[in-house]
């Protein structure tokens, strides 16, 4: 049993720091069949990017097949690749977000 076991004795160790919530990491996805334009109005739309960030994220995913988007605590993450892949749906594509824990 550990010495230190809550049972056994009292507390010494005094918390200092506010824990702070883990975070995710909004990936977005390449695909053959979105137009580029398209990934950049999303981009643009949901995480709030210049045309420029926008491009450059949307040239990453597409060149290198997925790029991280931005990182939030986790429910704010899932709402963002859920609205922004709900955007692609509505005009028939294939784009997808997913989310990720940051390591
Ligand atoms: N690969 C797509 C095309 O050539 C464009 C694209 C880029 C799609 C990035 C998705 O995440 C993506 N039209």
């Amino acid at each position: 049993m550990a010495d230190n076991d809550s049972k056994l004795l009292p507390r010494t160790k005094t918390r200092t720091k506010t824990a702070r919530p883990p975070l995710y990491k909004v990936i977005l996805l390449n695909d053959d069949f979105t137009p580029r334009e398209f990934v950049v109005r999303v981009l643009k739309a949901e995480f709030r990017m210049t045309g420029d960030q926008a491009n450059r994220v949307m040239v990453t995913a597409h060149t290198k097949g997925s790029c991280v988007v931005a990182v939030f605590t986790r429910e704010i993450a899932e709402e963002k690749a859920t609205r922004a892949t709900d955007m692609a749906r509505k005009e028939g594509f294939p784009l997808l977000f997913k989310t990720e824990p940051e390591t």
